[in-house]
């Protein structure tokens, strides 16, 4: 059993969906949010990486498919670590629900968890399998950060951060006419253009031809380092609860390690944490929410300062207050996918931090506009796929928890 984003335009299972989608159930079912992490990670590759989408029934509705990949079950790159935290906001709703302080195998059987034990601890070993495989893959310099190898891997499809990189991939004879997404929203100017995918299926391809390695694109990222950082640091709590001591060792340090690794990204200059492509070794800084993801870690106090005014700057101030590119930047557009618009899933990580502003500011946006892929964070309008998975799922999140105040 596994949850699609969305019937209309996203009709597979997507694997950072599936972990916000985990966490919408563990809202109503905590056993059902185990099997849709479950289904995930039944296709898991022997090399540990996490197909960011498995094609488990064809469908003809979505471009590229199974044969642009070279690959029956799935897609061959990954997407951003965020099973570790999925899993631990999960084991939390268990909690919530039975008025406990902490997680076992005991609260779990209470809310109708089968055999507890055995599928956490199943889990927890596929989840660290995982990371092995994009510590392995995903950091061709040896940083201990993370880099991303096709801009559909960050989740963050068209983010400005990815477009120098991109202008450096051969698209010559390319051809995205097969597209099936942009007659699915109500504005084509919602999605990315079609040079941005003449730019993803030459990725494709390329990564096809080199066996499913990581292919020409290679730019650390970090989001994608903070989220491996957070995933970590949750596998090695869940771990300790669940009696995995060895495991929960080795997971903290490894989030110790990614999180001071980190820091050679940190730019004095341009006072922010910056994308470094890995083969031109160009680095920058980028005016986007993701760029401020490093505040959910411990850094240092220098740098925590400058996020948070750069927040209140550039981020705070719009109907949508989250933005995905600030709103000060020449290239905030509030139409355009992840050039702009707000993200329920990108306002839900800053919670720990801003708790109320983001409960406020998500409640607000669906009661107005309904569960939507993304809206504008000018006007609040809902821009994309209507009736959207995560939308929905950290909304019930975000209500669960504010129903029990924790
Ligand atoms: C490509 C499923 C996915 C999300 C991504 C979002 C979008 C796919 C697409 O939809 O990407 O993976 O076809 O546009 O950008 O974050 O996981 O909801």
């Amino acid at each position: 059993m596994y949850t699609v984003p969305s019937n209309r335009l996203y009709p597979y299972q997507w694997a950072w969906d599936s972990a916000f989608l985990a966490i919408g159930w563990a809202t109503v079912n905590v056993d059902r949010a185990l099997v849709e992490l479950e289904s995930l990670f039944e296709g898991q590759w022997e090399d540990g990486r996490i197909p960011h989408i498995l094609f488990r029934e064809r469908v003809d509705s979505y471009y590229p498919g199974p044969d642009v990949w070279g690959c029956e079950r799935s897609s061959t790159i990954t997407n951003p670590a965020v099973f570790g935290l999925a899993l631990e906001r999960v084991l939390e709703h268990a909690a919530l629900r039975v008025g406990a302080t902490s997680v076992d195998a005991k609260v779990l059987a209470e809310v109708g968890v089968t055999r507890p034990q055995e599928r956490i601890v199943s889990l927890l070993r596929r989840i660290e399998h995982f990371h092995g495989f994009v510590r392995r893959s995903r950091d061709p310099l040896g940083l201990h950060c993370v880099s991303c190898a096709h801009p559909w891997e960050s989740g963050r499809d068209n983010c400005i951060a990815w477009d120098e990189a991109l202008r450096e991939v051969d698209i010559d004879g390319v051809d995205a006419s097969g597209r099936r997404d942009k007659d699915k929203v109500d504005d084509p100017r919602q999605r990315p253009t079609d040079e941005a995918y003449r730019g993803y299926l030459a990725l494709v391809a390329a990564i096809r031809e080199s066996n499913f390695g990581p292919g020409p694109f290679a730019v650390y990222d970090p989001f994608l380092s903070t989220l491996l950082a957070l995933s970590e640091a949750s596998l090695g709590r869940i771990a300790s609860w669940f009696g995995e001591d060895a495991m929960a060792d080795r997971a903290r340090e490894r989030a110790e390690e990614v999180t001071s690794a980190l820091q050679q990204l940190w730019d004095d200059e341009a006072e922010a944490y910056v994308w470094k492509n890995a083969r031109t070794g160009a680095k920058k800084a980028q005016p986007i929410l993701a760029a401020q993801f490093p505040l959910l870690l411990e850094i240092p106090r220098s740098a925590r300062n400058v996020l948070e005014e750069r927040f209140q700057a550039g981020f705070f101030g719009v109907a949508g207050d989250f933005p995905t590119v600030s709103r000060n930047s020449e290239s905030f557009d509030p139409l355009c996918y992840w050039r702009g618009p707000q993200w329920i899933n990108m306002t839900w990580f800053f919670r720990p931090l801003y708790r109320e502003r983001v409960d406020e500011n998500v409640l607000k946006l669906v009661a107005e506009h309904g569960f939507a892929e993304y809206f504008n964070p000018v006007s609040g309008a809902p821009l994309g796929a209507r009736a959207f998975g995560w939308s929905a799922a950290l909304t019930l999140d975000i209500l669960a928890r504010t129903a029990d105040s924790p």
